[in-house]
């Protein structure tokens, strides 16, 4: 204890003089061999040790808001009634509102009323989900499920089963670099960056034509080296919402194959893109087919809109059931000093949802409807665009884009006219979130997109 000649009374007070001991090396006497308390004499030499170093953390910068997160946060604070959050690819109801599916509050009523307890799960997760998802994504008379070729672990959604395979790759492909198309959804490289798994680009978008640079991404795929990871977006890429056709894949795969590449695969919105799930797998199966292993992180956030419950999976497909076995055992034990475990509640939505022919026929129903939703004002801002603008320019790119977003070409400067004029919150890479759109917001979005393209430079 300090031996105070004063009263330390409020917490600052005492926190001062726990300090002080901190920074006499705390029992003092131990440090000195001689005790020395606050004294009025030297209460001003610890304030001032105090104020240099008045913080473990001086040296910790503000990060900057986060490119897609952040404009969310931007949204919130907009008093403007015209406000408009087109960042964030979350769906809306035409009313702009939130929208929990249906199917989901019928699993959700029924988890309560069979009242199943809290308790852990296993690291791997819900052996139902983990059972599901894999047949979702890989068709559950895929040879490689009926052969245990899969590994499968119940991960943090999307983005916790992509860093889960980035821990892996940098564990034991150390050597090993991760090609990531360019543009990509801006959090692949934090991924990959954080994980320390070197990453370059490959060419995906060509202005010029607002279409894919298939022949450029063809040659820097086949220029990495060897035996590199390619993260491929499965279907809706983000943020371009371009996708390759199937002989695009096909070539894709050929060089993929030839190079001894690591496919790794990014499945965001299976179901959301065409709004069939086979359909919207059918990249990914190709791989599988031709007997590659493959790596496919795997997201419940859009397709059954369960963004807070943290819901998706890493798959690894394994030359035969031993290595997929080795494999899943040391992705366990990357988990368990990360998370430990992963959460139960979305994991038991999946496994009801998919596991049951009515539920899952009802949930393929509203991926239906919130596609269709999505394609109405895709269709409505083309209709206003062309209308109103009288450049001649042709807006039809946005029609040929399928998924959440449009890309518009806009750049940062006409992005932050967007936003400081028109109230309309979206990236600064020119993305546009149509899930967050409703039919009668299109001519204002129109009217702001021809004002920033023709009017900012
Ligand atoms: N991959 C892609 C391509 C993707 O767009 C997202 C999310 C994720 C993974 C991860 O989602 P999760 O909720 O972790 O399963 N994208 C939207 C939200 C975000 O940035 O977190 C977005 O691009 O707006």
């Amino acid at each position: 204890m300090a031996s105070a000649a004063f009263t330390v009374s409020s917490p600052a007070a005492s926190a001062v003089a726990t300090r002080s001991k901190v920074l006499r090396g705390g029992k003092g006497e131990a440090r000195t061999g001689c005790r020395v308390g606050i004294t009025r004499k030297n209460f001003s030499r610890v304030m001032m040790a105090v104020a240099v170093d008045i913080s473990r953390f001086e040296g910790v910068p503000m990060a900057p808001p986060d490119p897609i997160l952040g404009v969310s946060e931007a949204f919130r604070a907009d008093k403007n009634d015209l406000k408009l959050n087109l960042g964030v690819g979350a769906y809306r109801t035409e009313e702009l509102q939130p929208y929990v599916l249906n199917v989901v509050k019928k699993a959700e009523n029924l988890m309560l009323e069979k009242g199943e307890n809290k308790e852990y799960l296993p690291i791997e997760g819900l052996a139902a989900f983990n059972k599901a998802t894999a047949e979702l994504l890989f068709g559950a008379d895929n040879p490689v499920i009926k052969q245990g070729r899969v590994a499968t672990l119940q991960s943090l959604s999307g983005t916790g089963s992509l860093r889960l395979a980035a821990a892996f790759i940098q564990r034991y492909f150390p050597e090993a670099k991760v090609l990531i198309s360019s543009p990509t959804w801006g959090n692949h490289k934090n991924i990959f960056n954080d994980a320390r798994v070197p990453w370059s680009e490959y060419r995906y978008y060509d202005p010029k034509t607002v279409g894919l640079d298939f022949e450029g991404m063809i040659a820097d795929i086949q220029a990495a080296p060897d035996g590199s990871f390619v993260l491929l977006h499965g279907c809706a890429h983000n943020p371009t919402g371009i996708d390759p056709t199937p002989e695009q894949w096909e070539k894709i795969a050929d060089v993929i194959q030839e190079k001894k590449h690591m496919p790794f695969f990014d499945v965001a919105y299976q179901g959301f893109a065409s709004g069939s799930l086979d359909e919207d797998a059918s990249s990914v199966r190709l791989f599988v087919e031709r007997g590659l292993e493959v790596f496919v992180a795997q997201s419940y956030s859009k397709n059954l809109g369960l963004y807070a419950e943290r819901i998706g999976a890493i798959n690894v497909v394994c030359s035969a059931p031993e290595v997929a076995n080795r494999v899943k055992s040391q992705l366990k034990r990357l988990a368990r000093p990360m998370y430990s475990n992963p959460p139960i509640h979305g994991a038991r939505i999946v496994a009801n949802v998919v596991g049951d022919p009515v539920m899952f026929g009802e949930w393929k129903q509203e991926m239906e409807e919130m596609a269709g939703r999505i394609k109405n004002v895709r269709q409505k801002l083309y209709d206003s665009l062309s209308a109103k603008d009288k450049s001649g320019k042709d807006w039809s790119f946005i029609l040929r884009q399928i998924g959440m977003f449009s890309y518009t070409g806009l750049n940062k400067t006409q992005s932050d006219n967007m936003t400081d004029k028109w109230h309309i919150y979206m990236t600064k890479d020119g993305r546009i979130s149509l899930a967050g759109l409703s039919l009668a917001k299109c001519e204002y979005l129109a009217d702001a997109i021809i004002d920033s393209f023709h009017n900012i430079s």
